[in-house]
């Protein structure tokens, strides 16, 4: 159950989102057409020294953005209690919290009024009453589908508890649940046996919102041939099930997924983000292009071999937790 193969799988759902992050944060609020006259986005991918690194010629790199470091908060957190705490987690989103990184307007408002000292509750509802229904809670999830891969209902209820620490919207807190129980199930079928209706099935089995039922209901019963497109925005409505729809449309190709990521437009980092994650589950580090990878910021310790690192630690961690 926890071999080699399935340590593989670890280090690439965390790496693949990262890189899905950091090629698709320089087209974030792009429209698709305006990414097609540029690239399109299979020859920015190919060549992404002139459109993705940071122009620095001495050390190229390509920079992730909120998508990975809250993931990271998460990763650190299952590391340390073997479960989402949410007084833990709050405060590794607040350690690692960089503005610089491109976090949501409603997070960074969040983060601001937390420091002067209101509940976590009060903070949250005077920025959206319902709360957030941001795509933010399903971004950094990954790790959550992973550590608790073999047990689909912790899945769900350990994606509830992350999200709720700063999104209380039923939009935002399924996203969530949806994202960590595909990467769940990414992670657990064996490379080159994803049946595409049996895994949105179980997905669909597990929603109860009507946005998410009818979008993965029409999913099922559509191919790839057919251009229909779950959204491409910041809303957990808008892009989660997108995501889900470019790994089973190409689930054999890292490269591909995070090329049509791209090519969406809109909120592109975080979709790709989350394909990405989902495509590392299911294919391992392996699959991740290295002419993108190598290039990925390593500044430690939370660069390209940090967030190695902390995989192989909640791999090692998610295996202890069994016995
Ligand atoms: N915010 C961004 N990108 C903006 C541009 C960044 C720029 N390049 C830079 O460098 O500064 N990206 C990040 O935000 C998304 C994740 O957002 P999260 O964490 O869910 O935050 P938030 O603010 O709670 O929700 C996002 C937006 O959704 C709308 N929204 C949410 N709940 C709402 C509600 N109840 N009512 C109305 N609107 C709601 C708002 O527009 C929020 O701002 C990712 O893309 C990540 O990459
Ligand atoms: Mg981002
Ligand atoms: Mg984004």
């Amino acid at each position: 159950m926890f071999d080699d193969q399935m340590r593989n799988r670890f280090i690439g759902s965390l790496l693949g989102l990262a890189v899905g992050d950091a090629t698709g944060a320089p087209f974030e609020g792009l429209t698709a057409s305006h990414i097609y006259q540029t690239g399109p986005a299979r020859k920015l991918l190919e060549n992404p020294r002139e459109y993705f690194f940071v122009k620095d010629e001495s050390s190229p790199t390509l920079r992730y953005t909120d998508d990975t470091q809250m993931m990271i908060g998460i990763t650190e957190t299952l590391i340390e209690c073997h479960e989402i705490q949410s007084d833990y987690l709050l405060q590794r989103f607040l350690f690692h919290y960089d503005p610089n990184r491109g976090y949501g307007k409603g997070i960074r408002r969040l983060f601001t009024k937390l420091r002067r000292e209101i509940s976590l509750d009060e903070a949250i509802r005077s920025i959206f009453p319902d709360g957030s229904f941001g795509n933010g809670a399903a971004m950094r999830v990954a790790p959550v589908g992973l550590f608790f891969a073999f047990d689909l209902d912790r899945v769900e209820a350990e994606a509830e508890v992350s999200a709720k620490v700063t999104h209380i919207h039923p939009l935002g807190v399924e996203g969530a649940k949806l994202l960590a129980l595909a990467v769940a199930l990414a992670a657990t079928t064996p490379t080159g046996t994803l049946r595409r209706d049996d895994f949105l099935r179980q997905l669909q089995q597990r929603t109860q919102t009507e946005e998410f039922q009818w979008q993965l209901e029409t999913l099922r019963n559509i191919n790839r041939d057919v251009p229909i497109s779950f959204g491409n925005g910041a809303e957990a409505h808008r892009s989660v099930v997108s995501a889900v729809q470019l790994f089973v449309d190409y689930p054999d190709s890292f490269f591909s997924v995070l090329q049509h990521s791209i090519g969406l437009g809109g909120d592109t980092d975080t979709i790709a983000a989350m394909a990405c994650s989902l495509s590392g589950a299911y294919l391992g580090k392996d699959a991740i292009p290295p002419h993108l990878l190598d290039f990925l910021e390593n500044d430690q310790p939370f660069g390209r071999e940090g967030i190695e690192f902390l995989a192989i630690r909640l791999f090692q961690e998610a295996k202890l937790s069994l016995f």
